[in-house]
């Protein structure tokens, strides 16, 4: 260890982060204070700590750096963005370029076997699936989760809900219009989508019968999912017909996370 001349002190420092131990110098200052009778040794970390911190916090979020521009705002990095920001942790962004397939390159087949984003590494724990990001993100921040018991079990209902009967419906729908909507398969299919997603809408507008959203009058992790489900339906008119649907869309639009993550995803698919 060195003692340098303004008292700091050079000390080795392993940090257990996650399945991975890191090794940094940290400079830290000691001072000795007297209180009365007693003499207490003052230890503050100076130099580094505050990026070493960072960077022990960082999370690298795998999304799309290039990608045709039909799906720009329904890609599914988005949602994993928002929570980010509501949730307030440090991340980067590593953006995958969709046109030089980079999503089904070594490079990332290592991070996700399945060539999608979004997926995360969070000082190497890598986690992929966007709905198990969300929750992975509430957990580690301690926000967007319900405060009460029962309704932990039905944040997970909801997230099942969006992304297991929800979504599917509405995101062949998007597909339909965006790429194939002239083809003969996709006009014989629509008709039955959209009286699904009408079906599933008119639900969730019941549910949210007097209610911000969907556990009530706190935002959670599911509203998250179950906007991002909603939204790849933005393109059509359906969202239109259920009030209660438009308004906890804006509502949910209007928090300055999204805001914030809307904007950087923008600028960097360059809307
Ligand atoms: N269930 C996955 C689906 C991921 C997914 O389908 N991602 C799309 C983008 S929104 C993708 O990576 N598509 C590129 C491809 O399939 O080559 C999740 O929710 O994360």
């Amino acid at each position: 260890m060195n003692i340098a001349e303004n008292n700091s002190l050079v000390v080795p420092v392993i940090a257990d982060s996650a399945n991975k131990k890191i090794h940094r110098s940290l400079s830290i200052s000691l001072t000795l204070e007297r209180l009365g009778n007693s003499l207490t040794i003052r230890v503050q970390p100076s130099f580094g700590a505050a990026a070493f911190v960072r960077e022990l916090m960082m999370i690298t979020m795998y999304g799309f750096g290039k990608v045709t521009p039909q799906v720009i705002g329904i890609t599914r990095d988005l949602r994993v963005l928002w929570a980010l920001e509501e949730c307030d942790l440090p991340h980067q962004v590593h953006g995958l370029d969709d046109f030089a397939g980079e999503l089904h390159g070594a490079d990332y087949l290592a991070i996700n076997p399945f060539g999608k984003v979004p997926a995360i590494d969070h000082n190497g724990v890598i986690i992929f699936e966007s709905g198990t990001i969300v929750i992975y993100l509430a957990e580690q921040s301690g926000r967007l989760l319900p405060t009460s018991e029962p309704k932990r079990i039905k944040a997970l209902q909801w997230t099942f809900d969006a992304l297991d009967t929800v979504e599917p419906p509405m995101t062949q729908i998007a597909v339909i219009d965006l790429f194939e909507a002239d083809a003969e398969w996709a006009k014989l299919r629509r008709p039955a989508l959209v009286e699904m997603a009408k079906d599933y809408l008119e639900v969730i507008n019941d549910v949210l019968i007097g209610k911000h959203y969907l556990l009530g009058d706190q935002f959670t992790y599911p509203d998250i999912l179950m906007v991002a489900a909603l939204s790849q339906v933005q393109h059509t008119k359906l969202l239109d017909m259920f009030p209660n649907v438009t308004a906890y869309l804006t509502r949910c639009h209007d928090r300055p996370a999204w805001h914030k993550c809307l904007d950087a995803y923008n600028r960097r698919l360059a809307v």
